[in-house]
């Protein structure tokens, strides 16, 4: 929350503008806000001066029944007229401005579930963290794979809906080179609040390097590895514990190996199969106890991902005691009883 407020230049108002559209929107916002204050002085000030100067002064006073002053008339009609047609010329520009955005605009995916952000690049690419080239147009598509969230950076003043079952899109120019918040703008849950993330605006030769980069981001880390940043950074963190305690996932450090029993009372042996299958069809086998609101990771996750959780599952799981993935040559498990698969 303080690093918020800092970040906004220590103002409880507007935070800095950083795209393109935020002028056009300030304006109109600084302009209803003005007008709003200018009238609110006059006709309440108004009000006071002519309660006290029409004041009944004596009991004899007869009220003054209505009389007809076209002039007074019209001039309360006409220049709130002429005001409120401005602010919906200007209005109305913003809104197109931020819906249709330029030819040639570099399209990111953004997809929301309960409760994290996943953004997707044009190779597959794939990050909870949107980074963008700065003085580019950007157009985002968004999905959401459970219920209503809405994508919203204070900085660019865009906020846009992302619905389940549809593809909502809007779009923006970054102005300047920084980090900025992206927050969840539509409560949706138990976890909405820490639905956060950030926006990094990067040159265009920082932005190509990073595509490079996580283009195949598990190249060179072991599957472990891979397993846990896929943890960290697909949300499944958010429901899914790796130390002794359910959430709204089950623990994960007594999955692998385990005999899992679901609600319909089948029972499956948790091998690499069955977790192959949790991650991309979670309705499938539902684990007793728990509810069927993982969504699934289908066309987000590319199998080294898979293989990735599966080794990490391994790794951290009380009821797993083989051999790891692991680059060769292997460590052998000592006889006299050290810690399986641990490196030399
Ligand atoms: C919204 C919460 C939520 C998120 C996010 C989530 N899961 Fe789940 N997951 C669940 C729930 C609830 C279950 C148990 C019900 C079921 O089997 O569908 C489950 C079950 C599983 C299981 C079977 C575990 C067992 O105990 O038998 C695996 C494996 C799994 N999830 C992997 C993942 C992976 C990998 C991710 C991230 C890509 C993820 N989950 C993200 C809620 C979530
Ligand atoms: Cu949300």
């Amino acid at each position: 929350m303080l690093a918020i407020l800092a970040q906004a230049d220590k103002t409880f108002f507007l935070p800095p503008a950083r795209s393109t559209v935020a002028g056009l929107h300030d304006g109109l916002y600084n302009f209803v806000l003005w007008m709003s204050v200018i009238w609110l002085v006059l006709i309440a000030g108004l009000m006071v001066y002519f309660v006290i100067k029409y004041r009944r002064k004596s009991p004899n006073d007869k009220p003054v029944g209505p009389t007809h002053s076209t002039a007074i008339e019209l001039g309360w009609t006409l220049p709130p007229l002429i005001l409120v047609m401005v602010i919906f010329v200007w209005g109305f520009r913003g809104f197109l401005q931020m819906n249709q955005a330029p030819n040639g605009a570099y399209q990111v995916i953004v997809s929301a579930s309960k409760w994290n952000w996943a953004f997707t690049y044009g190779r597959g690419e794939k990050d909870s963290v949107l980074h963008v080239p700065v003085d580019t147009p950007i157009s985002l598509v968004l999905t959401s794979s459970d219920v209503i969230h809405s994508f919203y950076v204070p900085e660019f003043r865009i906020k846009r809906d992302v619905v389940p079952g549809r593809y909502n899109k809007t779009w923006f120019q970054a102005t300047e080179i920084g980090e900025y918040n992206l927050f969840c703008a539509e409560y949706c849950g138990q976890q909405h609040s820490q639905m956060i993330t950030k926006v990094v605006v990067e040159s265009r030769d920082d932005f190509l390097a990073y595509l490079e980069e996580r283009g195949k981001w598990w190249e060179g880390k072991s599957p472990v590895e891979v397993g846990q940043t896929v943890w960290n950074d697909n949300g499944c963190k958010q429901c899914h514990s790796v130390e002794d305690a359910d959430g709204t996932g089950p623990k994960w450090n007594d999955v692998f190996g385990a005999e899992r029993k679901f609600a319909d009372g089948t029972t499956r042996i948790a091998d690499e199969d069955y977790i192959r299958d949790s991650i991309l069809n979670p309705g499938k086998n539902v684990v007793q106890g728990f509810d069927n609101v993982m969504p699934t990771s289908q066309g987000q996750i590319k199998d080294p991902e898979i293989t990735g959780v599966i080794e990490y599952l391994k790794s951290i799981s009380k009821n797993f005691d083989g051999q790891l993935l692991e680059p060769f040559p292997v460590t052998v498990p000592a006889e006299d009883g050290g810690t399986p698969g641990a490196q030399e």
